[in-house]
C-alpha cells in the first residue's frame, strides 16, 4: 500500500472494498472491451435559468440522499459506481459514513412515489487525499454501490473522457440537477429534474471574469483540474443542491461527462460562471479506484479530436458593461414605467427586466378590499420610454406582505410581450441582499407610485448616503444591533443638500431611491419611512426583496456590487448597538477627553498645526460618531453651560481645530457670539516637548491602544 503514497493523488477510503486496491495491468490509455455502452439517452426524449428535463433524457443522473432528503447530485459511470463531488461528503475535514447515504437512480420528479426509480445503499465513499476545500480543486468522489444498479432506459451510465480528451471552449453542454432555482430559492414541487445549457469557458476567460470586482474581496484562482461553464452575463447556472451532478457534452452521438458541479460565487451572477471539476484530469485516479470492477466505467476514445489544441477564442471579458442601470444623465431614467389603470392616476414604477415592471402594490390594491387586486388586466397599459405603443399587462404578482407592511409594498407586473432592451427602455439594476451601499454613495430620487410629488418634475435631488449606524439608530430601536455590512439594512438614509439649503420640508412618499455605483444605477430604496420632517429621511431597502423579485421574474437584473472596496472601516465586524436615548432628530453625542498638548503632539509626531486639540473617546464610545458632517466639540463648565471648544478637522474623529484662537475673528464677524472668560476652554502651553514615550507615536488611531499606553505613561510619570 505504501506505493500509493508516491502517487500524486492517493485515496481516502472509509470502508475498504475488495478489488479497489488490487493492482491491475490496465494502463490508463488502453482500450477496454466495449462491454458497457455509455452516454446514450432516449432520443425522445434547476438549476438557475433552466427548465424541466424530459424523463429519460439524462439516465445517468442520480440523486444522493442523506438524512431523508436530496443533498447532492451524481452520475452513474458503471453499474456499481457513482461519480460526485468530494465536498458533498465532508464535514469539518472528515468523510461522512457511507452507510448514511443512499443513491436514487432513474428518478425524474422527487415528489410522491418514485415510479421506475430504485435506490442503492452506498458501500464506500472515496475522495482524493489531496482534497481539502472546493477552491483548491480535486473536488470529486466515487461512491461504490452496495449492489449494482439495474440498467434500463431510465438508468444508464455516462461516458468518461480520457485525460487526452479536449472539450472545445464555447461548446454548448448541459448541466442537470434538483438544486436551487435561484440563490436560497429551492426547486418548487414537484421537484422535476432541471436541465440547463451552459457553454464551456476557457481558463483565461473564466479567470478574467472572476477577477472583475464583486461584493467580497474575492480572489479565485482557477486551477488545473477545474473548468468553468456558463455565460458572462450569468442567469443560467448551477446552484446549491446541484453539486456533484454532471456537466455533459455530446460528441459523436454519445454524452461525455466533462465536469462535476463543484462551486461558484452565488448562482447565475454576472461574471461568476459555475466552476466544475474537470473529469478528464482525473482519468487515472478514477481508473485506479474502480480497478477490478466488472464492468467498469467506459472511457471511449474521443470521437473527433479537435484539429489542434483548442485555443482560447478571443472571448475577452469586457462584457462587464452592465446591461442595466445605465442612464444618459440623471433624471433621464430609461427604466421609468407608468402603469395606466383605467379610472386612476398613473402609477410610477421601474422596468426590472425585459418582461417585468416593479411598482408599489398599493397602486393596485382596492382601498375597500385591500387584499384583492383588480383582475381587469386587459385594460391596463404600461408606458415605457421610446416605445411607440403602450405595453399590455399579462399578470400582476403582489408581494405577500404588501397589504400590511410598507417595506413590502411591492408588486410585479408581467408584460404580455417582452420588450427589446436597448438604450431605452433599459432596466434598472437591483441589489442582492448582501449589497452594501457605501456611505457617501451618490443617490437620486425617482418617481414612485401614484400622486403628485411635492417637488416640481424638474427637481432632481442629489443626495449622499449616510452611514448605516446613524441611519439605523435614528430610525430604529434603542439598543438594537446595527446590521453589519453584508446584512440587509433596515433603512437607507440619503442626505439631500438642496432640501437642507432650501429649508423646506417636502413630505410625501412618492419617491424611490436610486444609488449609483461606477456609473450604474441601482434601485436601492422605496418610499420613505413615515418621518414627518425629520432629516435625514429614510427609505425601505429594496435589497431584502431581491430573492422574491428574482423568483417571480426569473431574470431581473440582480447585479453584483460594483464598488466593494470597503476600506479598513468596512472590515470591522464588531457588533454595534444603538445608544440608549436615540430620540428622533436628537443629535448623538459621544463622551471624549481632551488630551494634553504634549500627549497630542507625541501621538501625532508633531505634524499638527498649533491649536489642534486631540481627543480620546471614552471606553465604548469610539463608534458612536459615525457622522458625515463635522461634529462640534463641546465642553460643559462647572456652572453647567456648554461651550463650543473645537470644530472637527476634516476626515478625523480625533482632531479638532480649537475655537479659542479664532475668538477675535468670530467676534468681529458675529457680533452676538458669547465668549466665556478663558476658563471655559482648555489652555495649555503650546510647543511640545520631544520627550515622547516611544510606543505612543504608533498608537494614534487605535483608542484601545491609546488608553493602554496613556495609563502606562501616567504610571511611569507618577
Ligand atoms: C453549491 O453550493 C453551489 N453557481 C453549486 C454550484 C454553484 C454555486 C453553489 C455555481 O452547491
Amino acid at each position: 500500500m505504501a506505493r500509493h503514497l508516491l502517487l500524486p493523488v492517493v485515496m481516502l477510503v472509509i470502508s475498504p472494498i475488495p478489488g479497489a486496491f488490487q493492482d491491475s495491468a490496465l494502463s490508463p490509455t488502453q482500450e477496454e472491451p466495449e462491454d458497457l455502452d455509455c452516454g446514450r439517452s432516449e432520443p425522445s426524449a434547476r438549476i438557475v435559468g433552466g427548465s424541466d428535463a424530459q424523463p429519460g433524457t439524462w439516465p445517468w443522473q442520480v440523486s444522493l440522499h442523506h438524512g431523508g432528503g436530496h443533498i447532492c447530485g451524481g452520475s452513474l459511470i458503471a453499474p456499481s459506481w457513482v461519480l460526485s463531488a468530494a465536498h458533498c461528503f465532508m464535514t469539518n475535514g472528515t468523510l461522512e459514513p457511507a452507510a448514511e447515504w443512499s443513491v436514487l437512480l432513474g428518478v425524474h420528479s422527487q415528489d410522491g412515489p418514485l415510479d421506475g426509480a430504485h435506490t442503492r445503499a452506498v458501500a464506500a465513499i472515496v475522495v482524493p487525499v489531496n482534497y481539502s476545500q472546493v477552491e483548491l480543486g480535486a473536488d470529486l468522489a466515487l461512491l461504490h454501490l452496495a449492489s449494482p444498479a439495474s440498467l434500463g432506459p431510465a438508468v444508464r451510465p455516462v461516458c468518461l473522457p480520457r485525460a487526452s480528451h479536449r472539450f472545445v471552449h464555447g461548446t454548448a453542454c448541459w448541466a442537470t440537477g434538483w438544486g436551487d432555482v435561484q440563490e436560497a430559492d429551492p426547486l418548487p414541487l414537484p421537484w422535476v429534474l432541471q436541465e440547463v445549457e451552459l457553454r464551456l469557458l476557457g481558463e483565461a476567460t473564466c479567470q478574467c471574469l472572476y477577477s472583475q470586482p464583486g461584493p467580497f474581496n474575492l480572489t479565485l484562482q482557477i486551477l488545473p483540474g477545474m473548468l468553468c461553464a456558463g455565460y458572462p452575463e450569468g442567469r443560467r447556472d448551477t446552484c446549491q443542491g446541484d453539486s456533484g451532478g454532471p456537466l455533459v457534452c455530446e460528441e459523436g452521438g454519445r454524452w461525455f461527462q466533462a465536469g462535476i458541479t463543484s462551486f461558484g460565487f452565488g448562482c447565475g451572477r454576472r461574471n461568476r460562471p459555475g466552476v466544475f471539476t474537470a473529469v478528464a484530469t482525473y482519468e487515472a485516479w478514477i481508473r485506479e479506484q474502480v480497478m477490478g470492477s466488472e464492468p467498469g466505467p467506459a472511457f471511449p476514445t474521443q470521437p473527433q479530436k479537435p484539429q489542434s489544441d483548442p485555443q482560447e477564442p478571443r472571448e475577452n471579458c469586457t462584457i462587464a458593461l452592465p446591461e442595466c442601470g445605465k442612464a444618459p444623465r440623471p433624471g433621464a431614467w430609461p427604466w421609468e414605467a407608468q402603469v395606466m389603470v383605467p379610472g386612476s392616476r398613473p402609477c410610477h414604477g421601474a422596468l426590472v427586466s425585459e418582461s417585468w415592471v416593479l411598482a408599489p402594490a398599493s397602486c393596485f390594491l382596492h382601498p375597500s378590499s385591500s387584499d384583492s387586486p383588480p383582475r381587469d388586466l386587459d385594460a391596463w397599459r404600461v408606458l415605457l420610454p421610446s416605445r411607440p405603443r403602450a405595453e399590455r399587462v399579462a399578470r400582476l404578482v403582489q408581494h405577500e406582505n404588501a397589504s400590511w407592511d410598507d417595506a413590502s409594498d411591492l408588486a410585479l407586473l408581467q408584460l404580455r410581450t417582452p420588450v427589446n432592451l436597448s438604450a431605452a427602455p433599459r432596466p434598472v439594476c437591483l441589489p442582492h441582499p448582501e449589497h452594501y451601499f457605501l456611505p457617501g454613495s451618490r443617490c437620486r430620487l425617482a418617481r414612485w407610485g401614484r400622486g403628485e410629488p411635492a417637488l416640481g418634475p424638474g427637481a432632481l435631488l442629489e443626495a449622499e448616503l449616510l452611514g448605516g449606524w446613524w441611519c439605523h439608530c435614528l430610525y430604529g430601536r434603542q439598543g438594537a444591533a446595527v446590521p453589519l455590512p453584508g446584512d440587509p439594512p433596515h433603512a437607507l438614509c440619503p442626505a439631500y443638500q438642496e432640501e437642507e439649503e432650501a429649508g423646506h420640508c417636502w413630505n410625501d412618499s412618492h419617491w424611490s431611491l436610486l444609488c449609483q455605483e461606477e456609473g450604474t444605477w441601482f434601485l436601492a430604496g422605496i418610499r420613505d419611512f413615515p418621518s414627518g420632517c425629520l432629516r435625514p429621511r429614510a427609505f425601505f431597502p429594496v435589497q431584502t426583496h431581491g430573492p422574491w423579485i428574482s423568483h417571480v421574474t426569473r431574470g431581473a437584473y440582480l447585479e453584483d456590487q460594483l464598488t466593494w472596496d470597503w476600506g479598513p472601516d468596512g472590515e470591522e465586524t464588531e457588533t454595534q448597538t444603538c445608544p440608549p436615548h436615540t430620540q428622533h432628530g436628537v443629535p448623538v453625542a459621544a463622551a471624549v477627553s481632551i488630551l494634553t498638548p504634549r500627549i497630542c503632539h507625541c501621538l501625532y509626531q508633531g505634524i499638527l498645526p498649533p491649536g489642534t486639540l486631540c481627543v480620546l473617546y471614552a471606553e465604548g464610545q469610539e463608534n458612536r460618531c459615525e457622522m458625515t458632517s463635522a461634529p462640534p466639540l463641546l465642553c460643559q463648565t462647572t456652572e453647567g453651560s456648554w461651550v463650543l471648544v473645537g470644530m472637527a478637522v476634516q476626515g478625523s474623529r480625533e482632531l479638532f481645530a480649537a475655537i479659542g484662537p479664532e475668538e477675535a475673528w468670530i467676534s468681529q464677524t458675529v457680533g452676538e457670539a458669547h465668549f466665556l472668560p478663558s476658563s471655559g476652554s482648555p489652555h495649555w502651553p503650546t510647543g511640545g516637548s520631544n520627550l515622547c514615550p516611544p510606543e505612543l507615536a504608533k498608537a494614534s488611531g487605535s483608542p484601545r491602544a491609546v488608553h493602554f499606553l496613556l495609563l502606562l505613561t501616567l504610571l511611569i510619570q507618577s
